[in-house]
């Protein structure tokens, strides 16, 4: 092969595959209603709350598709999109996580977590009961990909996996709350059983497990405030 016959065959290789593309399904909005929308978006998260008290009522299926596809439209470190979503509905399995859960959490509040831990959590109500992990219709087990494992079993390296993983977790959040459903962020610790129970491979880690359902009819909250604008944001201009 001549030298511009092996450039003109990489060309025709791009060509099949574009490695750019015009920016897809942009949409500009004229100030007015770009403020509308963000105003809208504010008022429809600040409804938002993490709820403990689940109603077992069952939840389309399709819906949790849609909110973990959402999750995976997260950006991430080189594209790898680190993620794995393990989408828990079987009774057994989740009575297996709620034993494996309170077992560690009650070792948690048994001394495991230092008092100024166990003193920040006193508003809450958090104790080591957990018995919304089977009562709850969904269980979405996250788990992050330390590294990626290809077809012959090859490792590579990903990047930014926990920014990344953290990013895709808070879209899953917010599109579940846009479905008009609840959920809870629980992090027991250690989370090493997820793997066991739900027969993950080493190069997942277990991140959270995201805890989706409707509320029980007389589901309560703590009475929390939300910190103001100049709290959470420095301008300099
Ligand atoms: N994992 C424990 C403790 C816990 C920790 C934090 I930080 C919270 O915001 C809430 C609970 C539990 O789930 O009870």
């Amino acid at each position: 092969m001549t030298e511009w016959q092996a450039v003109s065959a990489k060309e025709a290789a791009l060509s099949r595959i574009e490695r750019f593309v015009p920016l897809p399904g942009y949409v500009e909005f004229p100030a007015n209603e770009m403020r509308e929308r963000a105003s809208a978006f504010l008022e429809e998260v600040q409804r938002r709350r993490t709820v403990r008290d689940f109603s077992d009522r069952p939840v389309p299926r399709d819906v949790i598709e849609m909110c973990v596809l959402t999750a995976g439209t997260a950006p991430n470190g080189a594209h790898r999109q680190p993620w794995r979503f393990v989408v828990v509905s079987n009774q057994k399995i989740k009575r297996a996580i709620r034993v494996a859960a309170e077992e560690e959490e009650k070792e948690f509040y048994a001394g495991r977590a230092p008092d100024d831990w166990l003193e920040a959590l006193e508003p809450l109500g958090t104790h080591e009961a957990k018995p919304f992990l089977e009562k709850a219709p969904y269980l979405i087990v996250v788990f992050a990909e330390s590294y990626s494992i290809g077809e012959g079993g090859e490792r590579s390296k990903n990047y930014y996996v926990t920014e990344s993983v953290g990013i895709a977790t808070g879209l899953l959040i917010t599109a579940i709350h846009r479905a008009g459903l609840v959920c809870l962020t629980h992090t027991p610790s250690p989370m090493g059983f997820l793997n066991e129970v739900l027969e993950r491979p080493t190069n997942e880690r277990p991140f959270l497990i995201l805890v989706v359902g409707y509320p029980a009819p007389d589901a309560t909250v703590p009475n929390l405030q939300r910190k103001s604008l100049d709290e959470i944001a420095t301008f300099i201009e």
